[in-house]
């Protein structure tokens, strides 16, 4: 899959600039992002990342000791300090979440004729000042020129950038998630047997919470089967001592016991690996921001550990997603919907919350799927955003 890079390189349509902070969001979006350009004949994508060795976690065909590389028809760069000799920047230049762009590199696409479409891709928001802010042009002194910097902010309405969703995606997803044979096929992949009727399929992909004890020792009790699929990282130990299973080796591939409910460990995949995951359970927990996209396009129920921020910035940013997401459901589960979230950020107990969940189980699945439907509406973010440089450009 990896191919080394030849020695010239062709013209770039796209650079995309990506700065690790932590964890996988950062290289998630991006690589998406590339990904689909790609695969959709929108040009000729150059991705600039500073962390290979992250970036190979969620993309097992890369090389992370190779400097320069093509990876699925796309250039992959290791970001250095040192930018490689004579580099042309694209047409369109996207930094993204604001990473500085290097100095020499601006230079070059200041001695562009015509300059590159500059796009800082911003993190995903439901706050209301992003549809104000949202397309608008920050002039940035370059030598004696000015470059236009424009902020394009993703979001959930048709004021926004919209969300990443690849062409295909929900046709793809519906066909996996209505065909049983191919379920079983996939669930004995990971070495279960098929669902039973009774049971529950629970995926769990977020941070550090101390509600994360409580929901694992509700399951521990219930009265059905539960299976929670569990990738590695950083809920583990939250999940074992909820489970009563602190200090138990715990590698991929394991299948751990506790009362009703069976712990699958699971391995990081690739994207694609992890969308089958979460079309294929029956609740998602997430986190971050793409795995929070992908349980949308999985149209599931999902609930969302937001990335903590100081002074609770992050509550304020759930309380504005919840105000969309909740807003068709009927009071009475919407505000059971809310309390859920909160107490799982919070960290506090969930245990009373879970019991609730046959109650709303079937309505939360309906909206789901309408949800999933009417994200896309004003159309995904890659279309919003050709069409925003064909304004431009
Ligand atoms: O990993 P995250 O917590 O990432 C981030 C970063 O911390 C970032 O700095 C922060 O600002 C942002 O969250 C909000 O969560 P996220 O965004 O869900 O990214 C996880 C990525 O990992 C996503 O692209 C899905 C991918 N993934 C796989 O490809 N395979 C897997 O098996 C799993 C579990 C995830």
């Amino acid at each position: 899959m990896t191919t080394p890079a030849p020695l010239s390189l062709p013209p770039f349509d796209w650079d995309i600039f990506c700065c690790v902070v932590d964890n996988f969001g950062d290289i998630g979006v991006t690589w998406r992002l590339a990904s689909q350009l790609q695969r959709e004949g929108r040009g000729k994508v150059r991705l600039w990342v500073d962390d290979l060795a992250s970036f190979a976690r969620i993309c097992p065909g890369l090389d992370p000791a190779q400097d320069s590389q093509w990876v699925e028809g796309i250039h992959i760069q290791h970001w250095h300090t040192v930018l490689p000799a004579d580099v042309i920047p694209a047409r369109v230049v996207i930094e993204a979440f604001a990473c500085e762009l290097p100095a020499p590199f601006v230079q070059a696409m200041a001695e562009q004729n015509p300059p590159p479409c500059w796009i800082n891709l911003e993190y995903l928001s439901a706050e209301a000042w992003v549809e104000d802010c949202h397309g608008l042009a920050s002039p940035q002194r370059v030598g004696n020129t000015s470059l236009n910097k424009y902020f394009f902010f993703p979001g959930f309405t048709a004021k926004t950038g919209g969300l990443l969703c690849e062409q295909g995606l929900i046709t793809a997803r519906e066909r996996w998630q209505q065909d049983e044979a191919g379920l079983n096929a996939y669930w004995a992949g990971l070495g279960l047997a098929p669902k039973a009727d009774d049971e529950l399929r629970i995926s769990l992909f977020t941070y550090e919470s101390a509600a994360l004890r409580s929901l694992v020792a509700t399951w521990c009790q219930s009265s059905t089967p539960v299976t929670l699929l569990l990738p590695l990282g950083r809920s583990l130990n939250d999940v074992l001592i909820g489970a009563g299973l602190e200090g138990a080796t715990a590698d991929a591939g394991d299948l751990l016991q506790a009362g009703s409910l069976c712990i699958k460990l699971l391995p990081m995949t690739d994207q694609a690996g992890y969308d089958r995951l979460l079309w294929s359970c029956d609740l998602n927990l997430v986190r971050g921001e793409d795995s929070f996209v992908r349980a949308q396009w999985a149209a599931r129920p999902f609930l969302w550990h937001i990335y903590p921020q100081d002074d609770e910035a992050h509550i304020a940013k759930l309380d504005d997603f919840l105000e969309h997401y909740l807003a068709a459901l009927p009071a009475e589960a919407a505000r059971w919907l809310r309390d859920f979230s909160h107490a799982l950020n919070h960290g506090q107990d969930v245990g009373e919350l879970w019991v609730q969940w046959p109650q709303y189980a079937t309505i939360w699945q309906q909206h789901a799927r309408a949800w999933s439907h009417k994200l896309l509406a004003d159309g995904d973010l890659v279309t919003r955003l050709v069409k925003f440089l064909e304004s431009r450009i």
